[in-house]
């Protein structure tokens, strides 16, 4: 059994049926890991990895951590998206894009895995797409109503059923990622 450990409700749901499908065994354990301030997804999410080792120590374990990257604003707020989402909103960051015309951006998405035995190992995954003018959808979380996805038809991730961001999305890329790998290295 591989235990993903976050606090998120729907990132949980997001993997959840990512790795099941796949045939895995999982669990979840709901708790917050200390987060390490850093511009890289990486180091944040290799830090947490180390501290869930020592506070949870599970056999095994997935760490994800996302964001999201604008473009035009360096791609802010990147590392800080949670920090971000909850003090500004999507609405706060809306007005930053303000008669902005260049809007593209990225989630992206860094999962950890790691095993008792103190091997830590990362993949990555991003989504490409575009800030929208106004909040649309109500499905999802955190900035799903205001990005829309390259690959869809125009519509955001908070308008498309979780099945549907799931296809393309930033998580589901970085998971990909790694069950590739723990196909070749597991014989699952
Ligand atoms: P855990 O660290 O406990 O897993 P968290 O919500 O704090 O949960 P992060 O630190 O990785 O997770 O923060 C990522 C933030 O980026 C998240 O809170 C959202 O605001 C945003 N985000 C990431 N992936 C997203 C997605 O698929 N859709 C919408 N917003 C997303």
């Amino acid at each position: 059994m591989i235990f993903v450990v976050t606090s998120n409700d729907n990132k949980w749901e997001e993997m959840r049926h990512l790795l099941r499908a796949y045939g895995l065994r999982v669990g979840r354990i709901k708790t917050a890991l200390p987060e390490v301030q850093s511009q890289s997804l990486e180091e944040v999410v290799t830090f947490s990895a180390k501290a869930a080792l020592n506070e949870i120590g599970q056999a095994e374990m997935l760490i994800e951590d996302s964001g999201l990257f604008i473009d035009r604003l360096n791609g802010f707020p990147g590392p800080f998206s949670s920090y971000v989402y909850k003090t500004l909103g999507c609405e706060g960051v809306l007005k930053l894009m303000e008669g902005e015309r260049e809007r593209t951006a990225k989630f992206v998405s860094v999962i950890a895995y790691v095993r008792k035995d103190g091997e830590v190992r990362t993949f990555h995954g991003e989504c490409r797409g575009r800030i929208s003018d106004r909040p649309r959808g109500t499905k999802g979380f955190g900035f799903d109503p205001i990005f829309v996805p390259e690959e869809g038809e125009g519509q955001t991730f908070g308008e498309l059923d979780v099945a549907i961001k799931n296809e393309y999305s930033h998580r589901s890329r970085s998971i990909a990622n790694f069950l590739r790998w723990y196909g070749t290295t597991s014989g699952s």
